[in-house]
């Protein structure tokens, strides 16, 4: 008999092709996530689960699962995983870095110049008829070239922002707990965090979510920075203070602001709504067929090679496929 593998949402045909020769599929082909509750349910009887970002997967569920020897999840982050959880159970996971780094960094690129040039904000203007005449001061934005950017978090795809930022003739500062390997190369200087703040005309946050970067940009950093300066986030809803930036917009206390991710997503603050000069985006960082596939692919290497007695391509905690269960 197949082991039980659990897929909680639609994925790309190759991506069952490569799985059902060896696992028996408990496919989710509605769009619809299920209810923690069915979650559960299905889960229970399943030695792995490829999961997403939006499946939370906490004590519970994996006290629910007996049999789970495997988590996949097609996603870089991983809060959404009780990782003590898993490691305490001996339940390995996986995720997909890399594969993803380019398409995000390209996403970071689009909101950042959509927000310093106001082009949502000109095109909901636009698009009202509101259009009557030219102007000399008509929606004047922030210069994107020869600007200071500012990251936050200059990991992998904070270092494929910075290398961008090079052909538009940026200084590039970033904030990092260590000096980050590459950096120097790009020509990207390494500052505090109330000089990232207070020196970013473009300020971008690439940093996990943890408890320890739960609303890392709040109202006092917001009050650092430049009237001018425009805050982009493509890493994880919780980083940011969703009112608190929606109030500093409203306040003209920032002049713009990029989101591809939000607290409570796919629920928004509805003060986010209604600021002006904000560019709005469902979580698309990484949606260019290319690097979702790559994704979906890699969480599924990573399954063929646990069943097949190989090591994980990309592991998260190695070292439970040591230890007795
Ligand atoms: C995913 C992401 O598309 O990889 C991540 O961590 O946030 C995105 O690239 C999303 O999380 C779906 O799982």
């Amino acid at each position: 008999m197949k082991p039980k593998l659990l897929i909680t949402r639609k994925v790309f045909p190759e991506v069952i092709e490569a799985l059902s020769g060896c696992f028996e599929i408990d496919h989710n082909i509605n769009d619809d996530a299920w209810t923690p509750e069915e979650l559960r349910r299905r889960a229970s009887v399943c030695r792995a689960l490829y999961v997403v970002a939006s499946d939370r997967v906490d004590a519970a569920l994996l006290e629910a699962c007996p049999e789970l020897v495997m988590i996949a999840t097609g996603s870089v982050g991983y809060n959404h995983i009780d990782l003590d959880a898993c490691n305490a159970r001996g339940v390995l996971v996986t995720n997909t870095p890399d594969v993803l780094t380019e398409a995000t960094a390209d996403m970071a690129w689009t909101l950042l110049m959509a927000a310093a040039r106001r082009v949502s904000e000109s095109e909901r203007w636009l698009r009202a008829g509101q259009w009557g005449r030219w102007a000399w001061d008509q929606f004047l934005g922030a210069d994107v070239h020869g600007s200071t950017l500012g990251i936050l978090g200059m990991g992998r795809i904070g270092s494929a922002i910075a290398r961008r930022g090079m052909g538009f003739s940026m200084r590039v500062i970033y904030c990092n707990r260590s000096e980050a390997p590459g950096a120097a190369a790009l020509g990207a200087a390494r500052v505090g965090f109330d000089d990232l703040l207070a020196q970013a005309d473009h300020l971008v946050l690439v940093l996990p979510y943890s408890t320890a970067t739960h609303h890392i940009i709040g109202e006092r950093e917001l009050g650092l920075m430049k009237p001018t300066a425009s805050l982009i986030n493509i890493a994880r809803g919780g980083i940011v203070d969703d009112a608190a930036l929606a109030a500093a917009l409203r306040g003209h206390r920032i002049a713009a602001a990029g989101l591809d991710v939000y607290e409570n997503e796919p629920a928004l603050n509805p003060s986010l709504l209604e600021a002006p000069n904000i560019v709005l985006t469902p979580h698309i960082g990484s949606a260019t067929r290319s690097s979702r596939l790559g994704m979906a692919m890699l969480a599924a290497r990573n399954l063929l090679a646990v069943e097949a007695g190989e090591p994980p391509v990309t592991p998260l905690n190695a070292a439970v496929l040591k230890a007795p269960r």
